[in-house]
């Protein structure tokens, strides 16, 4: 049997309905196979960093998975493409995005796939809510570096 490994997935959307295609999403990770949902952090709204269009909408989930990291990214991007997610150039607005951010500890850096996450450290929308489900994972002086970036509780 494989080893099972604590993996952590940033969800982001700002087409569509946000809202409702971040909680299907996360809904839609609780149910991949040979993968157990953990904890999923409240919802929480944030203007585009590097991007454009309407605000965001994002949240960050812990899974504890068997599948190997190659194997997650194909799903969440299964995920993706059933929510109707198109790519015309980078950082554009999307339905949903879905970003391995951590896996277990390890390090990849394949043409697919870069984990731990390059820029989830810059990022407000990362850290605020993977602070709300995992604070041993988030430094103040991290959180203290993105606190100028506009986020906000979603209730
Ligand atoms: N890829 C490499 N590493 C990973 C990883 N750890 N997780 C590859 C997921 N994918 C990874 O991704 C492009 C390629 O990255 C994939 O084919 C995969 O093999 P993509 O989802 O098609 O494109 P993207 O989303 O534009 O790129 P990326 O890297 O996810 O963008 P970022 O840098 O994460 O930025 N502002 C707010 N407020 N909220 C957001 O959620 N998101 C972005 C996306 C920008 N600004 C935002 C938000
Ligand atoms: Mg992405």
């Amino acid at each position: 049997m494989r080893d099972r490994v604590l993996a952590t997935i940033g969800i982001g959307a700002n087409l569509g309905e946000p809202q409702a295609a971040v909680h299907a999403a996360i809904a839609a990770i609780a149910a991949l196979p040979q993968t157990e949902l953990l904890r999923a952090s409240a919802l929480y709204g944030s203007a585009p960093v590097d991007s454009s269009g309407p605000d965001y909408v994002n949240a960050v989930v812990q899974v504890d998975t068997a599948l190997t990291a190659p194997a997650l990214l194909a799903e969440l991007q299964t995920i993706e493409q059933a929510a109707g997610r198109e790519r015309p150039y980078r950082n554009a607005p999307r339905t949903l995005d879905l970003d391995v951010l951590l896996y277990g500890d390890g390090c990849i850096s394949s043409a697919a796939l870069t984990v731990p996450h390059p820029r989830m450290q810059q990022r407000a929308f990362v850290l605020l809510p993977l602070a709300q489900i995992a604070p041993q994972l988030v430094s103040e002086s991290a959180l203290a570096a993105v606190s100028d970036q506009a986020i906000h509780l979603i209730a």
